[in-house]
């Protein structure tokens, strides 16, 4: 078994560097294609919490619409803070977590104030409430940085707390699997078995988030797993875990701080997407992805959390 999981591992991190397609080709293999439906139906909001693993390499064109039908907005509250983006964020320990992903609407506003330059589109259809992808690990930090400066300059965080990306391990305690043992996100790759965003057990239950179900038109899936979004869904369309936080897994992939070692300069993303799933390796809570920052995909995004500055894990 320890075996299979460190085979698994190799394969992960010799795959990854490589183009969305090839890595989706080692890691996601089954038969039969099928062909990819393009209008995702209305959520299926089940009482179920998350998701977890992989992502998609490649960029695209689509134009963002407007919010879809049956997108709901989390009935999460009280929230610790709203931002001036409309960012909801929930307290754990010293950390303030949004309890989503940075959605097409937030970094459409960093872009044009920021003179980041066009905002990143993914190649499907999204609307403004979806989880933006193709965004650099630098992206990300520059997105965080801009945020801090201006909430910042309009009084709504003091100066001794910032907008940043989590660390691997705050990432670990938000999808509920505590301290792990290792001193890099190499070492604690894969450390705990068995373990998935939703607890133990496979496959996902309806409804524990958007993974390449039945419905996602890729070439392999999880079988007897239909969420109804083929890519991404808007955030917040599936149930929260048990720290109030929606999608920690499963939509997008999420990008860490952490570099992958202490020699290598590749980061880190956390949970899967709606790109993975069809292999239960890709869904485990402990998975790791190591990833050069200069990677973008179709399945891969971030979230942020307001930490006191120069704090790396929450108290
Ligand atoms: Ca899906």
């Amino acid at each position: 078994m320890r075996a299979g999981f460190l085979a698994a591992m190799a394969v992960l991190a010799v795959a990854w560097p490589l183009s969305g397609a090839e890595k989706r080709a080692s890691l996601e293999k089954k038969p039969v294609p099928k062909k990819a439906s393009k209008t995702p139906a209305a959520p299926a909001r089940k009482a179920v919490p998350k998701p977890a693993v992989k992502p998609k390499v490649g960029k695209g064109t689509q134009k963002p619409e407007l919010p879809a039908k049956g997108n709901p907005s989390p009935p999460l509250s009280p929230y610790s803070s709203v931002n001036g983006l409309g960012m909801k964020f929930v307290r754990i320990g010293a950390l303030e977590v949004c309890i989503w992903p940075v959605r097409v609407r937030d970094f459409a506003v960093f872009a044009r104030a920021s003179g980041h330059g066009a905002a990143p589109r993914a190649g499907f259809a999204q609307t403004a409430d979806h989880p933006v992808v193709n965004v650099t690990w630098k992206d990300a930090v520059n997105f965080c940085e801009w945020l801090t400066e201006s909430e910042r300059v309009a009084g709504r965080l003091p100066a001794g707390r910032e907008y940043r990306l989590p660390t691997d391990r705050e990432w670990s305690l938000l999808v509920g699997l505590g301290e792990e043992a290792g001193a890099t996100p190499e070492a604690r790759d894969l450390s705990v078995r068995d373990v998935y965003p939703w607890g133990l057990g496979w496959p996902p239950p309806s409804g524990a988030g958007n993974f390449a179900g039945e419905e996602s038109g890729l070439d392999a899936w999880i079988p007897g797993y239909r969420d109804d979004y083929p890519n991404t869904a808007p955030v917040g369309s599936f149930a929260p875990n048990a720290a109030g936080i929606f999608d920690i897994a499963g939509n997008v992939s999420q990008w860490c701080r952490d570099q992958w070692n202490q020699k290598s300069r590749d980061r880190v993303l956390r949970g899967s997407s709606w790109f993975n799933g069809a292999i239960p390796l890709s869904l485990l809570a402990s998975l790791r992805v190591r990833a050069s920052g200069e990677m973008a995909g179709d399945s891969i995004g971030f979230c942020v959390v307001i930490a006191p500055v120069g704090a790396s894990a929450p108290k």
